[in-house]
């Protein structure tokens, strides 16, 4: 018997995992490639599938509601536990920076952009483009005034350029092929420079083929720090959280929960979240227990920054937040479209914990 319910939910772990590629595909049906892996999976599961008291099978005896209640119960807890055993396991969850070389008074910065693999999570590893083998991209971090230097080489099949989205540069750097420059053939390289002039939370994406291009990887964060520190609120940490979905999936840092991983902080400390949608839909997230201050749109500091428990964020707008770690616990943290979150399965996708030890 019991040999007969572990068959069975690995076999419901397989739907789910179908299911929710299934989603994306329908987020990015025109994005992606009918060979890649995620566009082979079906359509999305329909609702009643999701309800494991409805979902029985020819090889399983009949499972009663308190057996399949305490069976969706149970992959939700098993979920929990590997995102709880994971918390601290992967540092590089949260950003990986990018060094660089002087030359003269300018900092010089390269990537190289090419086709990878990227295991979202283990169940599910998609056919990704990525900047310098990561996703998303390294970080790139300057400071305001600095002179800026990034060589692009391109290893991929497809052209490609580089968006500094949100930077203020002179037209020619925009990084949009045939409008600014010709675009990055296979093989070639290309050198963008620019003063950093604008400081606050940018990002790096391509600009071309960029429905599939940036949902499959070429994307990351461009911060620029103010010179005069004193230009932001203060905080005791800082961390970067990009918003996906399509090829990726619902994704943070091109992660699904249960294979994300929390912001642990100390009550008092003061931590700051630069959030960034690199998708195709809007993604509302919300912090259980703690109130987010934002303080930031775009990179421009607000003149009247407010509290909110959650904030909205449409593709390509970037929105910098003020944590406050009052309370001790374990806090919920995750996308309030519920579907990006949540099913009969458990927490998937869109999920994270701010973790405020005493
Ligand atoms: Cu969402």
């Amino acid at each position: 018997m019991k040999e007969l319910n572990q068959d069975g939910l690995s076999r419901r772990n397989f739907i789910k995992f179908a299911g929710l590629t299934g989603v994306s595909v329908g987020l990015a049906a025109c994005a992606i490639e009918p060979e890649s892996e995620t566009a082979a999976q079906p359509t999305p599961m329909p609702a009643g599938e999701h309800d494991m008291a409805a979902a029985p099978t020819t090889a399983a005896p009949t499972v009663s509601p308190a057996e399949a209640a305490a069976e969706m119960d149970a992959m939700h807890e098993a979920g929990i536990k590997i995102f709880v055993d994971g918390a601290g396991s992967n540092p590089d969850f949260w950003g990986v920076p990018l060094e660089y070389t002087m030359d003269g008074d300018t900092k010089v910065f390269e990537l190289t952009c090419a086709e990878t693999k990227w295991e979202v999570e283990p169940a599910r590893v998609i056919d990704a483009m990525s900047y310098n083998g990561i996703v998303p991209g390294p970080i790139i971090r300057v400071t305001e005034g600095d002179n800026v230097r990034v060589i692009v080489h391109n290893e991929m099949n497809q052209s490609t350029s580089v968006h500094w989205h949100g930077v203020l540069l002179p037209n020619n750097q925009d990084g949009v092929p045939y409008l600014t420059q010709p675009p990055i053939r296979p093989g070639e390289s290309f050198t963008y420079e620019f003063v950093a002039r604008n400081p606050g939370s940018h990002m790096y994406h391509s600009h071309h083929n960029a429905a599939e291009q940036v949902t499959r990887g070429l994307l990351g964060a461009f911060l620029i720090d103010p010179k005069d520190p004193a230009h932001d609120p203060a905080f005791d940490s800082d961390y970067v959280l990009v918003l996906n979905d399509a090829v990726t999936g619902f994704s943070l840092n091109a992660k699904s929960f249960p294979y994300t991983q929390p912001i642990i902080a100390k009550v008092g400390e003061k931590v700051r979240i630069r959030y960034m949608n690199e998708g195709l839909t809007i993604h509302p997230m919300h912090l259980h227990g703690l109130e987010q201050l934002v303080f930031a749109k775009d990179g421009w500091n607000l003149p009247q920054p407010y509290y909110c428990d959650t904030l909205n964020i449409a593709p390509g707008e970037r929105y910098d937040v003020l944590v406050d770690c009052h309370t001790p616990g374990v806090w919920a943290f995750h996308c309030h479209i519920l579907s990006h979150a949540e099913s009969a399965h458990g927490m998937f996708g869109m999920v994270t914990a701010m973790i405020v030890n005493e």
